[in-house]
């Protein structure tokens, strides 16, 4: 009998890990003028179980990649992520001056009020690949935010 609870519990263990789902709210592209080659896209992705952010694509641009804004003394200094860990049921936030989406080698100017088209692929703990497509509209600056952006002002 205690076997078999045991066994009960075990797999529905196994199912939870295997329902990945990741869930991305509140995403967003920072506008560009003409001629301008990069960009940041910002968002807040929960995975619901142990998963990482391996990789991202747009067709809006020739890069894109994570990065990482870090003050370091008083100097702001940016790192390529390549694997973002997702902890289970945390939700891990993209922001001006944090963790963003750089977006390089831009094909098209970014117009305010556009949207971008962007593919996530993430990695589960068990090393399946799934991928997740959202749409991200295009802005000037974070839905409700007001502040200063330090983003905007660094250099690739
Ligand atoms: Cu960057």
């Amino acid at each position: 009998m205690k076997l078999k609870l045991l066994a009960a519990c075990m797999a529905l263990a196994c199912g939870a890990l295997h329902a990945q789902t990741v869930d991305v709210k509140d995403a967003w592209v920072r506008s560009t003028v003409a001629g301008q080659k990069g960009s940041g896209a910002f968002m807040k992705i929960t995975a619901q179980a142990n998963t990482q952010l391996v990789g991202a694509e747009t067709p809006v641009a020739g890069v894109a990649e994570v990065h990482e804004m870090k003050l370091e003394g008083d100097v702001m200094k940016m790192r390529a992520v390549p694997v973002l860990d997702l902890p289970a049921g945390k939700t891990v936030e993209l922001k001006p001056g944090g963790y963003h989406l750089m977006l390089m080698d831009l094909k098209q100017a970014l117009a305010k009020g556009g949207t971008v088209p962007l593919t996530l692929r993430f990695r589960d703990a068990q090393g399946k690949e799934s991928k997740l497509e959202i749409a991200m509209p295009v802005s000037t600056a974070a839905p409700g935010a007001g502040k200063a952006d330090p983003h905007g002002m660094h250099k690739h």
